[in-house]
Order: structure tokens, then sequence, then C-alpha cells
């Protein structure tokens, strides 16, 4: 018994060792071949063929890249304050960091998911997860801008989050941490097993606005949720979802939480679920989340708190929750295009299995079941395979697809990217990437109708690919042309934060929407003043309210007096600009809260609370014309 143990605690250790320590791919050094500057040259004053939306991790933010130049185009803040977009800032911005916990300027934002309508991007919407403070986001695609925030009740670590069904009918989130739910909480910690339980959260979309709502949670077992993708086609209505940790560990030691052979894909029958739904079979649960949005035409954002969610057990309504046994922690979760197979990917797996939708599905059908977990049936491995994938590489984590009957898989540990045909599963390339590749990306890799003229390998690891900067390097991605049957590397490009997932669509279906400047006389702010000769400002009790305009190259009013020290200051600014990219900022000596940027037609508003008395200048911090450096004005403030 004891040996036995120690054998495989050491096993273990092992396997951790190979992880911890990724390999450098052996071909190092002549990757790149001779036509590579001219596949990827956009010379200047061309657009780029394609949008990169790649995620900032620990930054929590939204970089945005044109390909295949890998020129930044912007950053969208989401989760995390951003003084260059004055995000957070900003009286109108600051709601949407709002949460149950209070105002939450940061997050971990993983994963990237571009709405889709009949499984093709439709280039409207990008969806985003908040791993820590769990919550989900979407920013419209015609102002690049974070327009909605919802957080996640019962959930911890949102990490198998936010993927999408073919229509975007819902943004699906699985809770990486399982934790106790409930009203308390407080429970021993090695009481996980009967007290620990796992979420996934079903969050509708409008089909008009985006907008968002929280339609119901199932309350699973206890294990982890890593990943996740929505069928399409004929597995439309299901979803399916990576765990590990089905041993359901409260510590995730190798020993204890990696011991079983096989953890789990979980399958969601989502369409039965609605249906329970509708029968009234859901339980009501007292929860407490924040709801935020961002409205384009008042330039305002709410928060609400909302206290209640309709949960659905999946133990109960036995025919919503089927696992299907999976080689050793699998991450990645990916449907193909045709919506039949479903590749999971263990990281400490061999090979990749996998399954088959309609094998899953006659599995179900005859009850092909090796028993229950947790009160929920598990179909026998063979009955829903559909073949694996034998020794392609070491760590295998994500895969994207190229809509040729191709998958391209990407290794953590052996850091490359393999392709294999998905018919024969047969591997056809491999490309060594720099290094420790994570996730992956084709452009509509994980829709109906990838348009697979790349793949983009983002990696953890940087090493010796850009000129040093101290101990820490730049983030990287890695551009890979993909038209033939060979992948051939064309680019590095570094990323803002660390990427995780990305996504890319053809630049043409979204550049068309853009909104180029806010119309003034739409503009319904509170606060908005339309022209100069409305400037004021206005006292209310110890708030002194500041109705400012600025055009190039003036505020108004310039000079302000009248401020007790002891007021509150509200520099409420419209920009009465008429034209594309003629923003103007504000800034205020002393001002402990960052600055404001103010677009075309917007209204935006900066709070001051003045700390002595004297007179305080403040300016326009955005370069906008010839007398730039000429806007500027001055405040006085006097004893009380
Ligand atoms: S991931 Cu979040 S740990 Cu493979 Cu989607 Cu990088
Ligand atoms: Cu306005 Cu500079």
């Amino acid at each position: 018994m004891r040996s036995d143990h120690f054998t495989s605690r050491l096993l273990q250790v092992s396997m951790a060792a190979v992880l911890l320590y990724a390999c450098k791919p052996n071909n190092a050094g002549n990757a790149v071949s001779g036509n590579a500057a001219e596949k990827t040259y956009v010379a200047p004053g061309k657009y780029d063929e394609f949008y990169n939306f790649v995620s900032g991790g620990f930054s929590g933010q939204l970089s945005v890249y044109g390909l295949p130049s890998g020129r930044l185009l912007r950053v969208i803040p989401v989760f995390s304050v951003d003084p260059e977009k004055g995000y957070g800032y900003s009286e109108e911005s600051k709601p949407m960091l709002n949460t149950s916990h209070g105002f939450v300027p940061w997050d971990d934002l993983h994963h990237t998911e571009l709405s889709q309508t009949n499984g093709e991007i439709d280039g409207r919407w990008i969806f985003v997860n908040g791993n820590n403070t769990p919550r989900v986001a979407r920013v419209d695609l015609k102002t690049f801008r974070t327009a909605e925030i919802i957080e996640l009740p019962n959930s911890a670590g949102n990490h198998s989050s936010p993927f999408i069904t073919e229509n975007t009918e819902y943004v699906v989130a699985g809770t990486r941490f399982s934790v106790p739910v409930g009203d308390n909480t407080d429970v021993p910690i090695s009481s996980y097993k009967e007290n620990f339980k796992g979420t996934i959260s079903f969050i509708s979309v409008d089909k008009n606005t985006g907008g968002l709502s929280l339609a119901f949670q199932l309350e699973t077992p206890g294990v982890n949720f890593d990943l996740s993708h929505a069928g399409k086609g004929p597995s439309h209505g299901w979803f399916f979802f990576s765990c590990y940790n089905s041993e359901q560990a409260n510590t995730l030691l190798e020993v204890n939480a990696s011991q079983r052979d096989k953890d789990f894909i979980l399958a969601v029958n989502w369409k039965k679920a609605e249906e329970y739904l509708k029968a009234g079979k859901g339980t009501k649960k007292a929860v407490r989340y924040a709801h935020n949005t961002y409205d384009e035409t008042s330039h305002t954002s709410k928060s609400e708190i909302l206290n209640e969610v309709i949960s659905l057990d999946p133990k109960v309504l036995k025919d919503i929750c089927y696992l299907i046994p999976c080689p050793k922690s699998p991450h990645g979760c990916d449907v193909d295009p045709s919506g039949e197979y479903i590749v999971g990917s263990g990281k400490l797996a061999a090979l990749i299995p996998v399954f088959s939708f309609t094998k899953l599905q006659q599995a179900i059908a005859n009850k092909t079941f090796e028993g229950e977990y947790d009160g929920i049936p598990v179909v026998k491995y063979e009955s829903a395979l559909y073949g694996e994938v034998e020794k392609p590489g070491l760590g295998p984590l994500h895969t994207e697809f190229d809509g040729k009957g191709n998958a391209y898989t990407s290794f953590f540990v052996s850091s490359e990217i393999v392709k294999w045909n998905i018919k024969d599963l047969k591997v056809l390339d491999r490309a060594p990437t720099y290094y420790s590749i994570g996730h992956l990306c084709i452009p509509g890799g994980d829709t109906k109708k990838p348009n697979a003229k790349y793949v983009i390998a983002y990696n953890k690891i940087t090493k010796d690919r850009y000129l040093p900067t101290g101990p820490e390097l730049a983030q990287s991605a890695q551009l890979f042309d993909i038209s033939g049957d060979k992948m051939q590397l064309i680019l590095d490009f570094p990323t803002i934060g660390e990427p995780h997932y990305a996504q890319a669509v053809s630049a043409d279906l979204v550049a068309k929407n853009s909104t180029k400047f806010f119309k003034l006389d739409e503009n319904t702010n509170p606060y908005v003043t339309k022209g100069e000769s409305n400037a004021k400002v206005v006292r209310e009790g110890n708030k002194v309210h500041v109705y400012a305009t600025c055009i190039r190259s003036h505020f108004a009013p310039d000079n302000i007096e009248g401020v007790k020290l002891g007021d509150e200051v509200y520099f409420h600014i419209t920009n009465l600009e008429q034209d594309w990219d003629i923003p103007h900022g504000f800034a205020v000596k002393g001002a402990n809260n960052a600055e404001l940027l103010i677009m075309p037609g917007e209204t935006q508003t900066l709070k001051w609370v003045p700390e002595k008395t004297g007179v305080v200048p403040f300016y326009c911090t955005d370069f906008c014309s010839a007398l730039h450096q000429e806007m500027s004005g001055y405040i006085r403030v006097s004893p009380a």
C-alpha cells in the first residue's frame, strides 16, 4: 500500500516536472523562410485584412491587432481602469467596474468570443471573461468600447467562459473553482465533497441590443470546469465542458487532484434545460450580483445589484447532463465546424481523444453507461469515442479548425502546433512555437465557417525572441501562413499582457460599422452643454457643477472662480467637435483620479475635491490642434 502510494507520487512529481519545464523546440534557428516579409507587409496607408482580438490576461484588457502586419490598433479596457481612455476615472464609466464586492478595477481576462449568427461570426460584439471576480463583458464593435458587464454569482475562477451558442442565444460560463453555495459558506474546507458545488451560468443575449441577463444556472458536481464550446449544426442545443479534479480534492497537489486516469467532458443538453425552465422546474435562489450597462446616447453607465437566480439541478432532472470520461485533466474542449466531433485535450495525456456526437446520442439512447458520478450518468468512453490521435505531441491544450477537415492543436510542453486530419486522425504537419504555446487562433476557427489563411500562436514564454527588457519580456504571438500544406512561420509580434484565447475576423465585417463620432444633438447626458453660450457654473450645496465645452482649441469656461475649500467640483465636459478622431482630454493639477478623454459629441465628468486654496490650472491632454498647448484654463479655490 505504502510503496504503491510512493510510486504513484513519484510518477505525479515527474509529470509535474515535465509540465513545469516546457521544452524548447530543437530547430529554433531556421524557421522563417524567404517570403515572410512579403506576406506580412502592409504598406503605409493600407489596411490589414483581419482584426485580431487578443485577451490581455492579467492586464484585464482586450487588445486589437491588425493581421497580417501584427500592428497594435487599440487596447480596449474592460475590467481594468485605463488612463489612456479615461475608463474607470470618469463618473460616467466608474459604475462599469462595480460588483457585489464594490468597485473592482482589475481582473484576469482569458477568453474572447465573437458573436455569431447561424454559426458564423457576425461582427457585432465580442464577449470576454473576468476570471477573478467572476464577470462576463460585452464589447460593442461599433465603438470598440465595453458596453456591459455582468457578475456571476455562485462562481469562482470564471475560466470556462464566455463561450457562445451558434446564434448567440447564450453566453455560457462554467466555474473553475467549486465553492460552497447557499447562505452559509463558512464551512470547513475539508468538507469539500459535501458542501462544494460547481456552477454553469447561461446568460441570455438580446438579439437586437446584445443586452445580457442571467437566464439560469445549473448546479453541478464539485469538479473544476476548464473550458467549453457549444455544439453546432447537428449538435446545436448541446454544450460541452472539460472538467478536471474529478477527485474533488480540496488541495490541487498532483497527488490529490490528478490521480484518476480519466476526468470528464460534461455534455449539457441546454435545449432540454430550457424546457424544464419553461415547465417551472427551476428553483429560485437568493444571490447578489452586479449588472452594469453603458449607454452610448446618454454616455453614462448604470450599475444595479440583482438578488435572485433560477437554478436547475441535473441530479434531479436526469436528462440534462451526461459525463464522458476523458484522459487526465482535459483543458481545451473544441467542436469541429461540422458539429460532429468534440476534441478533448488532456494536458497530462499522451493522446487526443475525439468524440462523436452521433455516438454520444446513441450511447445516451441505449443507456450505455458505466455508472453515475454524483448522480450524473457517465457514458462509456468507447461508446462515445470516434477515435484517438496517437502520440501527437506533449501537453495538448487547444484545437482550432480550418474547415477543410483539419484540426490544429497547440502543445504546451513540446512547444508546437500540430496539424492533423479529423477523419483519419493522422498527423499531417508540425511547426515549432517560441515558446510554450497556450491558445491558438484561426480566423473563425471555432465556428462553422473558418477563414483559414492563418493560424496564430499565443505563447506563454518569450525568452530570447525580443531585445531584453529587464526581468520581464514582452508576451508574444506568432503568425503562421496555413494556406499551403505546411505551416509557415511569417511573423512574431509582442502582445499586451498575457495572451490567452484570441479570435480574428475579416476586417470588412467590422470596419464598415465603426462609429466615427457621436451626434451632439442626440446626446442625452444630464450634464450635456450643447454650445459655448450654454456653459455655466452651478452650485448645489457644496457641489459645484461646471457645465463646460471643449472644441479646438479652448474650454468654456476657462476661468472659474467661486469654488470654496470643502466643495466637490464636477467638471462635465462636452466635446463639441463633430468630426472623426478629434477627442479632447481634460486633467486638473493634483486630481487623484487621472484624466478624462472625451470623444466628439460626448460628455464626460471628472470629480475633483480640492485639498487646499489657490489657483489650479487644467488643460487638454490630447494633442488636438496647432493651438493644443493653449487649450487650458484656471480654477480658483477660496477659503470656505
Ligand atoms: S487558458 Cu486560461 S490558463 Cu489554456 Cu484558456 Cu491560459
Ligand atoms: Cu484639445 Cu488638445
